[in-house]
């Protein structure tokens, strides 16, 4: 079967083969960290440290200064076409591509945000869109602390396929699972078919978050990360002791200090 994407593109053929793969396996190429200011305004203080290969690398730059430390799966879902891979390209490497291909099944990505409050290891799930593999979605949102359902702002279609994941995530997804609904394209406005309201009505009425953005400019992108981010890390209970507790005791009559196991 073949996609028309961006500007006319074809996207590649999908063989029966990779089909019945199901699953692309997760990305082994990168093993740099980079960190930046999640946005130069309105998050100054905070970093994005990006990990590959699910091994955390720190830097003195993005050290533990949270008192938790979150690892939470995050699955998106919604139409294809929609710009689920490259809302995540945009947040985990910080690119965007004309000409994203379709993903097969699904693909698998980390990434790290460290608030001021916690560090949250976001495990990212970005879902293929085709109907074709609808059927495997649910290996990918159980379990997931948050969903983040995208449709395009351009096609009224992609707006009521995200209403049905909603549904569905609203009947077998977990009960507690912070679910965001993500209006993206938001660039093309002149070609616009679901109003902001629209969006953030549904939203409104279904308790969800709600975002318009642009993977292709980044607006909103790292914002809509940082808000799961911040209301997983607010949910969850503080991490227990780690490391070594000082204590100062009194021994002959003099004041030391001394460590000992927390
Ligand atoms: N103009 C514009 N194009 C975008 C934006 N985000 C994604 N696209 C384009 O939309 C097309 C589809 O993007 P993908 O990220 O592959 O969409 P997807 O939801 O992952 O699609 P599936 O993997 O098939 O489910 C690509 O050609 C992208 O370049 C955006 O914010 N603005
Ligand atoms: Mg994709």
């Amino acid at each position: 079967m073949v996609r028309r994407r961006g500007n006319g593109m074809k996207g590649s053929p999908q063989s029966e083969k990779s089909l019945l793969n199901g699953m692309r396996e997760p990305s082994k190429s990168n093993s740099t960290i980079t960190c930046r200011p999640v946005s130069p305004v309105s998050y100054f203080s905070q970093f994005v440290c990006a990990i590959h290969n699910s091994k955390p690398v720190w830097s003195s730059s993005c050290s533990l200064f949270g008192s938790k430390n979150i690892q939470a799966k995050l699955v998106l879902l919604g139409e294809m076409g929609t710009g689920k891979t490259s809302l995540v390209l945009r947040f985990v490497k910080g690119l965007f591509s004309d000409y994203q291909e379709p993903t097969i099944g699904a693909a698998f990505f980390t990434q790290v945000l460290s608030l001021n409050e916690a560090t949250v290891k976001f495990d990212i799930w970005d879902t293929a869109g085709q109907e074709r593999y609808h059927s495997l979605a649910p290996m990918y949102y159980r379990g997931a602390a948050a969903a983040v359902v995208v449709y395009d702002i351009t096609s009224m279609e992609s707006f009521e396929k995200a209403k049905k994941w909603v549904e569905e995530l609203q009947r077998q997804g977990n009960p507690d699972m912070f679910m965001m609904l993500v209006g993206n394209k938001a660039d093309l406005d002149t070609k616009r078919k679901v109003e902001n309201e629209v969006g953030e009505n549904y939203a409104k009425e279904n308790g969800l978050h709600f975002f318009e953005s642009l993977a292709k400019t980044a607006q909103n992108v790292n914002e809509l990360f940082y808000e799961a981010a911040k209301t997983l890390a607010a949910k969850a209970p503080p991490s227990g002791p780690s490391g070594m507790k000082l204590q100062s005791r009194t021994q002959d009559g003099r004041r030391t200090l001394f460590c000992c196991p927390g």
